[in-house]
């Protein structure tokens, strides 16, 4: 069942459309919002910042959109770290194709010299996208039309754009600016070339009081199993053992899952002693627990490093006395 009238983020009040809230999957600190009559997604860039899929941390991924009655620019943004090291492709109509600041660079719609350039693509037009990322080149397509280019199609598409000048190691996806809608995310986790994973999909639909619904999920005990974002697993003594990237696919409405990002194992004795963050970029890191009785005293990572340890005093119950 919706849960209706949920606010999560909140968005920067426009008096020219109506205010609307995300679910909580994508995280904004600029303008935007869902425009409720065109069911799209509006991102207004007022601060150079953009709004991005919360914790969707990928490296090999393959970015699929939507840019309904392109006339402006939308711009596909990446490696959000922070927002100083913010990395962005503009894609705009009637530019050539210019390198702007490394990692900024601004993609001229009618620019005839980019490889593989069939056509110039014009302004007031709706185009299929899509940003690929195989971990050295940056790659971007496009298509003309209303409905998704197939896969047989896309492959066929020559190259609009391409660039080995990103340092892309891991950051948030999402938009610096633009009218975009229907997207999805795919990964590469096996560097295999092919992207096999669904990550996200999202149609930036609106239910009909006007909010985006996130309709967590929980089991009969009462552990939440979905968030809107991560999707939870726990074992029979409802302790959390798995926590993967988890979506609510448009189509089916049911929630859908993506990597894994977290596996967590115990002892016989209840105590966690492996945590392993997986499919997250630059924060995957196996961490391995050494107990003294309840208490963690060293910390490990996947190659047996000590990375942590910790002091205990003996007067107290939980006396922690230094950790480094
Ligand atoms: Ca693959
Ligand atoms: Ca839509």
């Amino acid at each position: 069942m919706a849960i209706q009238n949920v606010q999560f983020d909140s968005i920067i009040d426009y008096t020219a459309y109506n205010r609307k809230s995300l679910t909580d999957r994508w995280m904004t600190v600029s303008g935007a919002h869902i425009n409720a009559s065109s069911d799209r997604f509006e991102i207004a860039s007022v601060v150079q910042s953009g709004t991005f899929l919360r914790d969707l941390r990928v490296n090999r991924f393959r970015m699929t959109f939507f840019a309904p009655g392109w006339n402006n620019y939308v711009a596909p943004a990446f490696h959000g770290k922070d927002f100083d090291t913010l990395d962005y492709v503009v894609i705009r109509p009637y530019i050539n194709q210019t390198a702007t600041a490394s990692g900024r660079h601004v993609v001229g719609g009618n620019d005839t010299s980019a490889s593989g350039t069939t056509s110039p693509l014009s302004a007031g037009s709706d185009f299929w996208f899509r940003l690929e990322f195989d971990g050295t080149t940056l790659t971007l397509k496009g298509k003309q039309g209303t409905s998704a280019p197939d896969e047989s199609t896309w492959s066929s598409l020559g190259t609009l754009y391409s660039s080995t000048d990103f340092d892309f190691d891991g950051g948030y996806i999402g938009f610096l600016t633009g009218t975009v809608d229907t997207i999805t995310i795919e990964t590469d986790r096996d560097n295999n070339g092919s992207y096999e994973t669904v990550e996200h999909i999202d149609h930036l639909t609106l239910d009909g009081s006007g909010f985006a619904d996130s309709e967590p999920t929980h089991d009969p005990a009462g552990n939440l199993t979905y968030d809107g974002v991560h999707a939870f697993t726990y074992d029979a003594w409802n302790r959390l053992v798995k926590v993967t990237k988890a979506y609510r696919d448009p189509s089916s409405g049911n929630v859908t899952l993506g990597s894994v990002v977290n596996e967590i194992e115990h002892d016989g004795l209840g105590r966690r002693i492996v945590k392993q963050v997986k499919n997250s970029a630059d924060l995957d890191c196996t961490y391995k627990y050494y107990h003294d009785g309840q208490r963690v005293i060293e910390e490990r990572n996947g190659s047996d490093q000590v990375i942590k340890q910790h002091v205990w005093g003996a007067l107290y119950i939980d006396e922690l006395v230094q950790t480094g």
